[in-house]
């Protein structure tokens, strides 16, 4: 199949020009960051640094970092760089980690950030021959308004229908031949699922699917692939930089091109905030080179990635970053250890269980207890109790070789854990009660 592309010569331009379109763009959101948000223009002249001394992406490191609780604490107005009469909409989240961040846009700053989602659905192949069924939610949530926009450009036909209500997304996606399905990867599991239940998977036409919002493992994109029939496709962002679409998986499946021509990325030590060089890993960080409303600079995002410059076969010259691997402000420590939630998925799904489970971290006699749930599989139902206390044995087994630490397992019953149509949630952690 011939490479899809949205906006050919931007994504395949060579490195060296795309450096300098981003030193020349750089220079001038400095300076109107300086210009018009007093926040930045107080953080520069204390670490002494004017707009003029940021001409190219090497000054960079020069700025400060911009981190989640400045956007808290300079909550609802304080970081806009236009007047709000130039706004034409705002969206928001309650962050992974619960921290409301409200983002503006220009009518300007939608039609880049719709770009940035267009050269995603043509990555997964979309065209205007496709019919995008868009699962994510609508309204505040960055994903259904992106990747609905994204579609338009595309001229792809837009199905708008936000998440919930499995049984008329099926019936949908059945009636109207919808091709590729865009929502949370645990939301498309679980339609996965329900269309197996029903035995309609003849009925479905899907080719591709547009996941991201959450981490999901490659377990999981194989099994997704597998029970729909279908490509699945990541997609990365955040609120704060524009929402979905600061960067996006192609043919290749081996990570996700970042737009660089709007988004210096720079992946960071997040203890020293040193700067890493490319194939390192560490926290990304991201600084907004084109938006108006409100531009951030050297953002931490506290995802946890790698970027590599490793040639692509797509064709595509933009920096590739792994999947997120994990939030350094989601790590669980558990006895000490470091505990990233997706190698636990990893573990169960390699041993031929869903990704329907749960992670509940406790504190009992001043100790860190650790526990996984996950649904029994459809052929365990014959399973004798001592049959299934081996399964769990032998899960505890898994984790403790990927972990190095023992977490009890519990093998609940099919369909016990909540299913989620958004983010789905993994991890309980009852320490913080305490
Ligand atoms: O989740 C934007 C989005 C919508 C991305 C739809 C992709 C698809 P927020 O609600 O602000 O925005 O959450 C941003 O979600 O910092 C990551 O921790 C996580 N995240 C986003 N995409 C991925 C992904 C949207 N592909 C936060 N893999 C980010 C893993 C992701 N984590």
């Amino acid at each position: 199949m011939a490479e899809n592309y949205y906006q050919k010569d931007i994504e395949t331009m060579p490195v060296e020009q795309i450096k300098e379109l981003q030193g020349e763009r750089l220079a001038k959101q400095v300076k109107h960051v300086y210009d018009n948000v007093e926040f930045y223009r107080n953080k520069m002249d204390a670490a002494g640094v004017k707009p003029e001394d940021i001409r190219s992406v090497e000054d960079l490191s020069k700025l400060p970092f911009t981190e989640k609780d400045d956007l808290r604490d300079q909550y609802p107005y304080g970081l806009l760089a236009k007047p709000l009469k130039d706004c034409v909409r705002i969206q928001s989240t309650s962050g992974t980690t619960g921290r409301r961040v409200v983002a503006f846009y220009t009518q300007h700053d939608l039609d880049l950030w719709e770009d940035c989602c267009a050269r995603a659905i043509m990555a997964a192949g979309g065209t205007d021959e496709d019919v995008v069924h868009v699962s994510y939610g609508y309204g505040l949530f960055t994903g259904g308004p992106g990747l609905n926009g994204g579609s338009h450009k595309v001229g792809s036909l837009t199905l708008p229908m936000s998440s919930g209500n499995t049984e008329r997304q099926i019936q949908f996606m059945t009636d109207l031949g919808s091709t590729i399905l865009c929502c949370t990867p645990s939301y498309a599991a679980y339609l996965a699922e329900s269309i197996d239940e029903r035995g309609m998977k003849d009925q479905i036409k899907l080719k591709a699917g547009i996941f991201g919002a959450e981490a999901w493992t490659e377990e999981m994109r194989q099994d997704i692939q597998d029970k729909l029939g279908i490509k699945a496709y990541d997609i990365y962002g955040l609120t704060e930089i524009s929402g979905p679409g600061v960067a996006f998986e192609c043919s290749e499946q081996t990570g996700m091109h970042i737009n660089e021509d709007h988004f210096i990325p720079e992946v960071i030590n997040p203890q020293t905030g040193e700067v890493l060089p490319d194939g390192e890993k560490g926290e990304l960080v991201f600084t907004s080179i084109t938006k108006e409303a409100f531009p951030l600079l050297r953002y931490r995002t506290r995802d946890i990635c790698i970027l590599s410059r490793k040639k692509c076969s797509c064709g595509r010259t933009h920096i590739k970053m792994t999947k997120p691997l994990g939030r350094s402000d989601d790590m669980l420590i558990v006895k000490g250890v470091n505990v990233f939630p997706s190698q636990i998925e990893t573990v169960l799904l390699n041993k031929g269980y869903a990704a329907n489970y749960q992670i509940i971290v406790d504190r009992v006699n001043n100790s860190d207890t650790i526990e996984v749930q996950v649904e029994r599989t459809p052929e365990m139902s014959n399973c004798s109790k001592e049959e299934i206390a081996a399964k769990e044995k032998e899960l505890v087994a898994a984790l403790k070789a990927m972990l190095g630490i023992y977490a009890k397992v519990v093998l609940v019953n099919p369909k016990a854990i909540a299913r989620s149509e958004g983010k789905a949630v993994r991890v309980i952690d009852n320490r913080h009660l305490y």
